[in-house]
């Protein structure tokens, strides 16, 4: 089991996916999407009870390595939403939700042994180590804010979905039969709530709809503790860089509610938030998810 007072590594958080798929069978199943460049594996959870006109919400966290908060985040939302399930509303029980707490398991593991502030996967490009998995998705990937160049914090690797995580991630979305509706991905940190486009100054014709929802989900944030998260899109609010998981789910796929949430703090600790924020944090992630998640059942 995990608990939500300390960050956990990454054998422990696949346990405790195996663990809630035998306790909650006829909730919960788990899913290797793919496998890391280290060969560790992608894991996801599915909760769902089976109804057909379910509409489907991704949410994943880790793709960048030292935002542990991010991991320990989605971990908390899974816990809250199998444990409460029969008391939820129907817009949360109305969902198929598909989580990956640790899209890039080598580089979470990597933050853990040898380097906290470690940013990308493990691959190998030349000289260099690792590629932005956050720069390495196929809608105008290479643009803005992705660099060539291997040794790069935001190098974007050789091509689009040249990473196996990535991959799996296209692969398993583009490829399973789900009403996507909702794609919402975990960082830190910051405190934003951001939606497309990232990869340049322009917003999607749609925009409105993600501003009055990321706004109420800012809303939510605040009654929950007090805390406030900016809300706009990615490349206007915080810097463009293309590449982005959220420009993805929005460009290529289709998904309308797409999402990137920074999640705490605003500078003071950064990635290297202690762990008694992880319960404060989490409660705040889950007040937007279910803002999300109601906009949802509205579409
Ligand atoms: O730069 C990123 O990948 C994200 N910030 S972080 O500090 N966690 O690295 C922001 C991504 C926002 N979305 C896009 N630019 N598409
Ligand atoms: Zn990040």
């Amino acid at each position: 089991r995990l608990t939500w007072q300390s960050y956990h590594r990454l054998e422990d958080i696949h346990g405790y996916l195996d663990y809630m798929a035998q306790t909650y069978p006829d909730l919960c199943s788990v899913r290797t999407i793919g496998n890391s460049v280290q060969g560790r594996p992608i894991k996801l959870l599915k909760i769902s009870n089976g109804h057909p006109g379910n509409k489907a919400i991704w949410i994943d966290g880790g793709i960048h390595a030292r935002e542990w908060i991010s991991p320990a985040t989605v971990t908390y939302i899974i816990n809250h939403i199998v444990l409460n399930y029969e008391s939820e509303p129907r817009y949360m029980n109305g969902v198929d939700w598909y989580i990956a707490p640790v899209l890039n398991p080598d580089g979470y593991e990597y933050s853990h042994t040898t380097d906290r502030l470690w940013r990308k996967n493990r691959g190998r490009s030349g000289y260099c180590t690792g590629t932005d998995l956050n720069r390495n998705f196929g809608y105008k990937w290479g643009g803005q804010g992705a660099s060539k160049n291997p040794c790069a914090e935001t190098y974007g690797g050789s091509r689009a979905f040249s990473e196996p995580e990535t991959a799996a991630i296209q692969r398993f979305i583009t490829g399973t039969r789900a009403q996507w509706k909702a794609y919402i991905s975990f960082h830190s940190y910051g405190q934003y709530i951001l939606y497309p486009w990232g990869y340049n100054r322009v917003v999607p014709p749609d925009h409105k709809d993600l501003e009055t929802v990321g706004r109420q989900a800012a809303a939510a944030i605040r009654s929950v503790s007090g805390s406030s998260y900016r809300v706009g899109p990615a490349a206007n609010t915080l810097y463009p860089a293309a590449g982005g998981s959220d420009d993805w789910a929005k460009g290529t796929v289709g998904i309308k509610y797409a999402y990137t949430i920074e999640l705490r703090d605003n500078g003071r600790y950064g990635f290297v938030l202690p762990a008694s924020y992880i319960d404060p944090s989490a409660k705040e992630a889950l007040a937007a998810v279910r803002v999300i998640a109601q906009a949802v059942e509205r579409i």
